[in-house]
Order: structure tokens, then C-alpha cells, then sequence
């Protein structure tokens, strides 16, 4: 018979990859970076008295089981002005700059410049929504933990402040980052679904995949911008938590390139500062459209219990 004709095979899997089963199987503690040892370049890097605090709360992410409640942390007056500080630089920026997806949401949490919000308050809030469950972590998880993690709806978060030195930016995730810039963005039904997505197709992706799409993470829910009539908006993470990013945006300092999730990415940095380029979508719904077509090109098997948990059909 004309076999030849038939489709091509999907390429066999190197070795297997180990596809979790649930949020219990996906592991918060192979931590990457950042945690409470930090590079020489990071604004805390000489200070012990931080480096110390961080430690503390990075060992409660670590002894954290899935179902307890998130520990609430008394953050310092010192934190707390931090907190503060950015908070009142972002509310004079993000009414002109950040996408109404976000400002709609934004409106669901009350923040207030004298009280850093807690996790567990605001994972509360974000399942009454769209399901999202906040995890506490103690730095940067691997890729495939991290994108894993998103599939079953759970959002991983570091809890530690920011340094007092750089309130305007930060190389690396902190609780003000998670607050501000994802939070209010996973309270959204598209955009959650969107990121649902990515992790989704993380379930069994191979290393060089896996790698594609931690960059396609980066390039939308971290620093992408949406259309809005001929306005270009923030809806990326690490743009809406930083004053200075924000800013760097709103002055054209970086390229502007159209989302096209079957190309290379652009290779990303925890180093260099500000970004040299975002990414545009034209809508999150057309953003979740090109993610579908990617992921069908993936090729992996997704065993049918896990479908059925993640909500696949
Ligand atoms: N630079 C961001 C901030 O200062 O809030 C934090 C990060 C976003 C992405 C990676 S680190
Ligand atoms: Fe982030």
C-alpha cells in the first residue's frame, strides 16, 4: 500500500520526559538563581542584613506544601516604604501605559501604599477569578517547573522585597514584581488562558522546546506589549512592576517587533538591564491563537489523565 504518502512521523523522544500529574508533582525546590545567594551585580549583594532576611523568607517557600495556606510575612517598615515607593511611581504611569485588561483588573485589589499585599490574599482572589492559585518559591525555578507549574493553573512567586537601593528596578523576580506586574494580569480570563497555554505546552516538552518556550514566556507575559488603536500598551510583567522599565517603554526606549512564536526568539538576560525589544500582539485572544498552532506542532503525548486535569480536551 502507498505507506509513503501517510504523514510523517513525529521524531521519537530522546528520553522520556517525566509529564507531572498534578501540581503535588512539580517540584518548587531545584532552585536556579537568585534564592538568597546572590551575583555581585545585584544591588544587595554587600548588604548581609538583606541577604539574611532573604534567607528567612526563602526557607518558608521552601517548607510550603500545596493546600496550606501561604505564610503571611510582617514585612518591615523598610520594605514597606519600599513597596510604597514603587507603588506610587507605577499609579502616576500605568493609567496612560498599561493595557485596560490590567487597569480593569487592577481595580479588583485594593492596594494600599502602607501594607504589602499577601500572597495568600491575593491567591484567594485570583481563584475566584480564573482559577490561578499562587505557589511561594524561594528564587528561580527551572524552565520546565516554572512553565509545568502554569498548566495546572499555579503561579509560582517569590515573596522577598526588592533592595532599598534600587526601588525603580530589579534583576530578578520579588514580591513587588509578582504583585503588581503578574497578579492583576492573571485575574484576566484571556490572559490567563494564554498563559495557561504556554504551560500546557511545557507537559512533556523536550529540552529545546522546553527552551523555546520559556522565551516566548519571556516575550509575552514578561515584556509584551498590545495594540490598542494605534496606541502601544504594557501587559508584560516585567514592565508594569518597574518604574524605570515603564518609563523606558513609554520613551520609545526600546524595538517594537510583532510576536511570531514559530521563530527564534531573541536570546533573554536577568543582566542587561532595561529590554532592547518587546514583542507586540494585536490581542491576547490572537496572542492564544498562534500559541495553539505552535503547540500542535509539538508532537507530544499528554497522558489522558493529566488532559483531563489541565482541562484539554
Ligand atoms: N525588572 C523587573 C522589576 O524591576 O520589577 C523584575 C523582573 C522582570 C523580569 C525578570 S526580573
Ligand atoms: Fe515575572
Amino acid at each position: 500500500s502507498a505507506v509513503a504518502a501517510g504523514p510523517a512521523r513525529p521524531p521519537t523522544p530522546k528520553a522520556a520526559v517525566k509529564v507531572p500529574r498534578s501540581i503535588d508533582e512539580v517540584d518548587n525546590g531545584k532552585v536556579l538563581g537568585f534564592s538568597s545567594e546572590l551575583s555581585e551585580d545585584h544591588p544587595g549583594f554587600q548588604d548581609s542584613a538583606y541577604k539574611q532576611r532573604r534567607m528567612h523568607i526563602c526557607d518558608l517557600a521552601r517548607a510550603h506544601r500545596i493546600g496550606e495556606p501561604i505564610p503571611r510575612i510582617e514585612y518591615t517598615a523598610d520594605e514597606v516604604v519600599v513597596w510604597g515607593t514603587v507603588l506610587q511611581q507605577l499609579r502616576d504611569l500605568l493609567p496612560q501605559h498599561a493595557c485596560k485588561e490590567f487597569l480593569r483588573c487592577w481595580q479588583l485589589f485594593d492596594f494600599r501604599a502602607d501594607e504589602v499585599p499577601q500572597l495568600e490574599d491575593l491567591s484567594q482572589v485570583l481563584q475566584a477569578h480564573t482559577g490561578f492559585r499562587i505557589r511561594p518559591v524561594a528564587g528561580l525555578l527551572h524552565p520546565r517547573d516554572f512553565l509545568n507549574g502554569l498548566a495546572f493553573k499555579t503561579f509560582h512567586s517569590t515573596q522577598y522585597m526588592r533592595h532599598v537601593s534600587r526601588p525603580d528596578y530589579t534583576p530578578e523576580p520579588d514580591v513587588v514584581h509578582e504583585v503588581i506586574g503578574h497578579v492583576p494580569m492573571l485575574a484576566d480570563p484571556d490572559f490567563a488562558n494564554l498563559v495557561q497555554l504556554i504551560g500546557i505546552a511545557s507537559l512533556g516538552a523536550d529540552e529545546k522546546q522546553i527552551w523555546h518556550l520559556t522565551k516566548l514566556y519571556w516575550y509575552s507575559v514578561e515584556f509584551g506589549v498590545v495594540r490598542e488603536g494605534d496606541d502601544i500598551k504594557a501587559f508584560g510583567a516585567g514592565i508594569l512592576s518597574s518604574f524605570g522599565e515603564l518609563r523606558h517603554m513609554a520613551a520609545g526606549g526600546a524595538r517594537l517587533e510583532p510576536l511570531d512564536v514559530f521563530q527564534p526568539q531573541p536570546k533573554m538576560s536577568y543582566k542587561d538591564g532595561y529590554q532592547q525589544q518587546y514583542a507586540v500582539l494585536d490581542s491576547f485572544a490572537a496572542g492564544a491563537e498562534q500559541l495553539k498552532a505552535y503547540c500542535a506542532t509539538l508532537h507530544h503525548t499528554i497522558p489522558l489523565d493529566v488532559r483531563i486535569a489541565v482541562g484539554l480536551q
